[in-house]
């Protein structure tokens, strides 16, 4: 990696799968449990808040109960190592990267140990449930909502992301379907702004052609193999 200056990690589910929470789409996954309609949009949300509450709740109890895994921990040290820019831009709505060590990371569909106020749009940590409908600790309105990106709504920080993708030598992508935009389209973005693209995925992602290569395995294994 001598050469390389700008790196940009794109994650998804799949790095956290061996951690012991649910991907989205594989069998067994989030959304054969749950309509995306009814527990990931803003129209789900205004129909059932009880529902999408109760969903969020559930997984951030679920996220109590998981570690990061060696992928995680192979992505902190790069991160301590590597002198050039980095930056990983997770769609992940875990914490498993910051327990993991790793600091320079972004949440570009927001976190689960977060909450939004519709009312004063002020974001508070949250570690508690959100189903009791307590108070927003700003403006005390019973207006809490999970601090996360529903299908309509725009992913946070894409400027930065975007910039980013403009400087990267090397963008990685790891454990992610490349069926959402516009996670999906950075391969793209940044292959066509010159940088080299890998792909770390158990099977080839639905954008796998576009990167310069493309590598199947667990997580686990394939991201301490590419970083050590
Ligand atoms: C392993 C593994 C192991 C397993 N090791 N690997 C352009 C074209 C078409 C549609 C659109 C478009 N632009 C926008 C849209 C609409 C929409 C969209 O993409 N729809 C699609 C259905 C087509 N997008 C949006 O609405 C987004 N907003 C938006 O675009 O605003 C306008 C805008 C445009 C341009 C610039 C900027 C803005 C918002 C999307 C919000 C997504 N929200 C969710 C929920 C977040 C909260 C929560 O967690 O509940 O985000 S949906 C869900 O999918 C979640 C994930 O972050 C996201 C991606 O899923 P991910 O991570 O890829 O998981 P899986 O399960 O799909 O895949 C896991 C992979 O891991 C698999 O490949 C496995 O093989 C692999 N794996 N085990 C390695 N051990």
């Amino acid at each position: 990696m001598a050469e390389i200056r700008n790196i940009v990690i794109l994650t998804g589910a799949g790095i956290s799968a061996e951690s012991g929470i649910d991907t989205f789409r594989s069998a067994g996954g989030l959304w054969e449990q749950h309509r995306v309609e009814d527990v990931a949009t803003p129209e789900g949300f205004a129909r059932d808040p009880e529902l999408v509450l109760g969903f969020y709740d559930m997984r951030r109890e679920a996220l109590r109960k998981v570690q990061p895994n060696a992928a995680h921990a192979a992505l902190a040290r790069l991160d301590r190592q590597f002198a050039g820019e980095l930056l990983i831009v997770t769609q992940n709505v875990d914490d498993l990267h910051e327990r993991a060590g790793a600091r320079r990371i972004l949440h570009m569909h927001g976190e689960l140990k977060s909450a939004l106020c519709i009312s004063c749009e002020m974001r508070s940590p949250w570690d508690a449930t959100l189903s009791d409908r307590p108070p927003c600790p700003v403006c005390r309105a019973p207006s809490l909502r999970p601090d996360v990106v529903w299908f309509g709504e725009m992913p946070y920080q894409m400027d930065r992301i975007y910039s980013a993708l403009r400087e990267a030598d090397l963008f990685v992508s790891i454990g992610t379907s490349g069926a959402v935009y516009p996670a999906a389209g950075f391969v793209r973005d940044a292959r066509d702004l010159g940088a080299r693209t890998l792909e770390l995925n158990l099977e080839r992602s639905e954008g796998s052609a576009w990167f310069h290569e493309s590598r199947q395995g667990k997580a686990g294994e394939l991201v301490p193999e590419w970083v050590d």
